[in-house]
Formats: structure tokens, sequence, C-alpha cells
């Protein structure tokens, strides 16, 4: 997983009313509607529940320790869906221990291993990888007006990849993996092998070639330069969870409404609504 850095999450707490518009345009859903697509929720009753949803996010001090503005941005993105969330005043240990004795219905925190949201109530665990995967296929299901019976090529299948291709497959849709090590896309396609037919999952070996063949991509890998601007046809649809995003500055310019990337917003807004019980 890569590690965000203070760059990564500058400008997202004050770029949020303009990126719900750019998804709208993009998907017909806005963050909480993707969302709650993701989770097959209707956002209405969402809605009705959202302000009275608690949520305190803990900074965690542990490994690498704090990202500056990251648990600030996180509180962000939860407010601007309409959560009732804040930034605990208190890292770590302490944090959690206010949090319980405020009665929250959840935390949010990550150590440089995984970032999670936790109902305090029901015990569930939100997983940032799980739900990031699940979100962009998600997104990518929107973008197609519907991804059951295409091809989707899905690069790099780590856990955000795996877990895109499992959504996708869930979706009807069939999955062509490729990974930079092979052996990590032969593992994946075994365990997704308890999802679906393997006829719907294959492995990609050349993905310049693949680039060529499949419109629907998701980006997953954790490298910049993934799709060259070269290969960027005027079908290709791409939903990009990977950071740093795999599409240059030029290639964005020539995908325009059909790339949705960010570094946090749709992954933290998934995670919240799974919450939701
Ligand atoms: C959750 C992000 C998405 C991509 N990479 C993940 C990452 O950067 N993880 C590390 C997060 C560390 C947060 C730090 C803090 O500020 O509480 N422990």
């Amino acid at each position: 997983m890569t590690r965000l850095n203070k760059s990564d999450i500058r400008h997202i707490s004050s770029g949020l009313e303009e990126y719900n518009r750019e998804l709208q345009t993009k998907t017909g859903r806005t963050l909480l509607g993707i969302a709650c697509h993701a989770y097959g929720k209707n956002e209405i009753q969402v809605k009705h529940r959202i302000n009275s949803f608690s949520i305190h996010v803990i900074p965690v001090t542990a490994g690498q320790g704090i990202i500056t503005d990251f648990s600030e941005t996180v509180t962000a993105i939860l407010q601007f869906l309409g959560f009732n969330a804040l930034t605990s005043d208190n890292p770590d240990t302490s944090g959690i221990a206010h949090a319980f004795e405020s009665k929250a219905d959840a935390v949010m925190m990550a150590d440089d291993k995984r970032f999670v949201g936790i109902n305090l109530n029901t015990r569930v665990v939100a997983d940032n990888s799980e739900a990031t995967g699940r979100v962009f296929a998600s997104v990518l299901d929107l973008m197609a007006g519907g991804i059951k019976d295409h091809e989707v090529l899905v690069l790099g299948c780590g856990l955000v990849g795996a877990a895109a291709a499992r959504t996708l497959l869930f979706l009807n849709s069939r999955v062509a993996l490729y990974d930079v090590y092979p052996p990590i896309a032969h593992s994946l396609k075994e365990s997704l092998s308890v999802y679906a037919t393997f006829d719907r999952i294959r492995i990609e070996t050349d993905v310049n070639r693949a680039l060529s063949k499949d419109q629907y991509i998701i980006e997953a890998t954790p490298a910049a330069g993934t799709i060259p601007d070269e290969l960027i046809s005027d079908t290709m649809v791409v939903a990009a969870p990977g950071v740093p995003l795999g599409i240059s500055k030029i290639g964005c310019q020539i995908l325009k409404n059909r790339l949705v990337h960010d570094k946090l917003a749709l992954g933290t807004a998934a995670m919240a609504v799974s919450l939701l019980s």
C-alpha cells in the first residue's frame, strides 16, 4: 500500500464540492450515491440515518507516525457526506478510549498497514483496501451503464485490485487479471474461482495488448505510467484507485470524463456507508 503524503492530501477537503460535481457528471451519482451503490444501500434511507451516526477519526502515531492532515481530511470527507464526525483530540489509546466513553457509533484510524473503520456496536470492520476496490468497481459499473457481460482489465492484483475483481464478478462481468509479478495474478485467479467459473477469469500477460483490447480498466497499481498515452483509445473507461495515478497529465486530458481517480475520498465514503448497519 502506498503511504500518502501531505501533498496528496492537501487539496482534498477544499475540493470536495467540485469533486462531487465531477463524479455526478461522470457516473450520474454523487460521492454518497456511489458509496451507496457499492453496498446496495438505499441512498434516501442512508440520508435519514447519516446525521446521527457519530464517527471519531483517531490519529495513530505508530510506525511512520502521523501524516499531516490525514485524520482531518478523513473527517472532512465524512462531514461532507453528512456524518456526525470529528477528529479526536487524543491519538492512539486515549482516542479509542474517549470514543467509547463518548458512546461514538464508530471509529476510523490508520497505521502503516491498514486503514479501518470499526462500528463500536456491531463490531463490523470496514477495511480501506476492500472498500476502495469495491467502490471503484462500482464506479466502472455506473460509467458503463452496467458492467454485466463486459470484460474488465484489472491492472494490479494486490488487495485493492483483488477487491475490485471480486466485485466485478459479483456484477456478472468478466475479468482479465494483470500483475507485473504474474504469480500474484495466478493466485488471485485461484482465489476468485470460488465466486465465478474459470471462463470468466483470465490471466493477461501482455499489458499493451490488453490495453488495446479491453475498453474497461481498473488501474490499481502503485506505479505511475501504467497506461501509456499512446494506448488510450477513444472508448477506454478507467476507474483508478492506484496511488500514484498510473496515467499522465496528457492521458487524463485524453480520457477527460472517462476517468475517475482519487486518493482517499471514495474509499473513505465506502467504508463509512458500509458501517451503517
Ligand atoms: C489510507 C491510505 C490510502 C493509501 N495509502 C494509505 C496510507 O497512506 N496509509 C498510511 C496512513 C497513516 C496515517 C497515520 C495518521 O495520520 O494517523 N498513522
